[in-house]
């Protein structure tokens, strides 16, 4: 072993090695042999030790005052009683945290070289020392102004050579190493609070909290603990082995290791929640499954003329490959081509010259009104008419500015209802029982304007956390100049709303950036640690301000 180290055997005839120092030669050189020997080959595990203990004490034992006497760390003693708490009513473990001193790095030190001001005691000799000198030394400067308050030395600043520092006293007593060794030998409370606060003040001492086992015995304590088998094997079967062998408990809340697996990103914990609110109000999905629409069915099917704001590159993105729908249902858009440039079905129209070379502009689809007007297309073929309620979900693209909340696209909601002699009064019912479904229940709605309804109505709902006014969506009823070209009977009017699916996510995860939500900033963290927040439960902390 490393000089200055040896063997020892410990209380519990565990070998240990430790550092012989000048001061405690105490220890007899002669080692027991035969426990030496057992000790070396087979360490007793700490489990078997612990019980040991505990069968000798009368009561209990406390973990850390265990590990102490066996020289080995808590951390072991804590495992070994994990361990046997699974085992069940073998013994009982009670948490507890105690307060104790503890040397800090430099106490250690101190304790083991005698403190700063002892060791410049020390090292003046009796013919004095250059203060310059001293000063150089490790402990100087500390130890230089501690001995002095001691009185223990002194400095004759007229020495010739400068400053030279004499002892005052013969001998002095290092006080602080020998409480601070007091300490290390676990006896703290015999120092003064006084004492103690003196020496926390120079960082030597630190009071540590510990969490410690009061270790007792369980109803079914033993000390032989036979290993309690794990698992039922086909020999133990076979052999019958299994009815004389201890089983481990099953522990049926054992959490099960979560498996590594796909996350569904928030957006599509949330689509699945709207999903499920449009079946259980009887929708049927209407199919989404083409970004590339042409300006036919985008626009022009639903009565928005050619010359629409929305219609150029600075809010829709045209396509130049393919830059042409070349199917359309060319009776269908000659009845659309009139009604916007004459009118008709009791409309003036917008008389124009409508285009069909604009109308056949591919583009990415700026809304998924679009779908539910080929649905609703769709529906007009189909004689007699059966009323309908339709709902989509996907992306649509905008080529608007980029902001905290906006980007170039977004997930639409949208909700269709046709029937016969529907109001807006039906409108805001189903809104009131779409939106209540989300959770929310005061709503308020304001007139608005879309080409393709009338009346249309911006929809309100007050925000508890935000305590304000949240827009949450839009909607009307639409023209009779998009439905009757489609074919559809005078008396059946459609009633249609839309939301986005990005906004009610980000209120509901908090997230205020949408940056944080989609593209190549999210933190996949937060998608894997999302929890499935319902709708219609309280909403997570509300996002600041601006978020809106
Ligand atoms: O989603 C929106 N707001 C919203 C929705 C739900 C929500 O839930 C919270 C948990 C409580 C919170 C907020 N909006 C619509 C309102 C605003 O955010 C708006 O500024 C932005 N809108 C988008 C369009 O932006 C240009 C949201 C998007 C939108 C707007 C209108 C429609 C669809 C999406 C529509 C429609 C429509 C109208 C009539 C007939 C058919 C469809």
């Amino acid at each position: 072993v490393e000089p200055g180290w040896r063997w020892e055997l410990s209380p519990m005839h565990l070998l240990r090695l430790r550092r012989h120092t000048q001061d405690d030669d105490t220890l007899s050189p002669v080692l027991r042999l035969d426990t030496f020997k057992m000790a070396v080959h087979t360490p007793v595990p700490v489990v078997e030790l612990l019980l040991r203990r505990l069968e000798a004490s009368d009561g209990g034992l406390d973990s850390a005052e265990l590990a102490a006497e066996l020289g080995m760390e808590h951390q072991a003693v804590v495992g070994a009683v994990k361990s046997l708490q699974a085992l069940g009513e073998v013994i009982e473990a009670e948490l507890r945290s105690t307060k104790r001193w503890e040397l800090t790095a430099e106490g250690e030190e101190i304790a083991r070289e005698g403190s700063h001001e002892a060791r410049v005691f020390r090292s003046i000799p009796p013919e004095g020392l250059a203060q310059s000198e001293l000063m150089r030394l490790p402990s100087g400067k500390v130890g230089f102004s501690k001995a002095m308050s001691n009185k223990w030395i002194r400095v004759d600043k007229s020495a010739a050579d400068g400053p030279r520092v004499f002892r005052v006293v013969d001998s002095m007593e290092d006080e602080v190493q020998r409480r601070l060794q007091l300490v290390r030998g676990g006896q703290a409370e015999k120092l003064g609070e006084k004492e103690r606060s003196e020496l926390r003040k120079r960082k030597l001492l630190a009071e540590v909290t510990l969490k410690t086992y009061w270790v007792s015995k369980g109803s079914a304590f033993s000390t032989s603990i036979s290993k309690q088998e794990t698992e039922l094997s086909p020999e133990m079967i076979s052999s019958g082995s299994w009815r004389d062998r201890p089983f481990k408990p099953y522990n049926f809340l054992a959490h099960g290791v979560l498996p590594d697996s796909g996350h569904l990103h928030p957006l599509l914990k949330v689509r699945s929640q709207f999903r499920q609110i449009f079946l259980e109000m009887g929708f049927t999905e209407m199919p989404t499954d083409n970004f590339i629409e042409s300006s036919f069915w985008n626009f022009d099917a639903l009565f928005q003329p050619q010359q629409h704001p929305a219609r150029d590159q600075h809010d829709t993105f045209f396509l130049r490959d393919p830059a042409e729908a070349l199917q359309l249902p060319m009776d269908y858009v000659q009845r659309v081509k009139r009604t916007h440039s004459q009118g008709g079905y009791g409309s003036q129209g917008y008389k124009y010259n409508w285009k069909l070379d604009e109308a056949r502009k591919n583009l990415l689809r700026t809304h998924t009104t679009s779908a539910s007007a080929r649905a609703l297309y769709r529906l007009a073929q189909k004689k007699p008419f059966t009323p309908v309620k339709y709902f989509s979900i996907d992306r649509v693209f905008r080529n608007e500015t980029l902001d905290a909340t906006h980007l170039a696209e977004f997930h639409q909601i949208e909700g269709v209802v046709a029937d016969h002699g529907l109001t807006l009064g039906h409108l805001m019912g189903v809104l009131r029982e779409f939106f209540t479904k989300l959770g929310i229940t005061q709503l308020r709605f304001k007139p608005a304007y879309n080409p393709y309804t009338e009346p249309s109505m911006e929809v309100f709902s007050y925000h508890q956390g935000l305590k304000k006014w949240v827009e949450v969506g839009n909607s009307g009823v639409f023209r009779p100049e998009m439905l009757l070209p489609m074919g559809l009977p005078e008396n059946v009017s459609v009633i249609a709303w839309g939301l986005s699916l990005e906004r009610p996510t980000m209120i509901k995860y908090g997230i205020n950036n949408i940056r944080e939500l989609v593209g190549h900033k999210v933190n996949l963290q937060m998608v894997y640690d999302s929890p499935l927040c319902r709708l219609d439960a309280e909403p997570r902390p509300p996002p600041t301000q601006e978020a809106v």
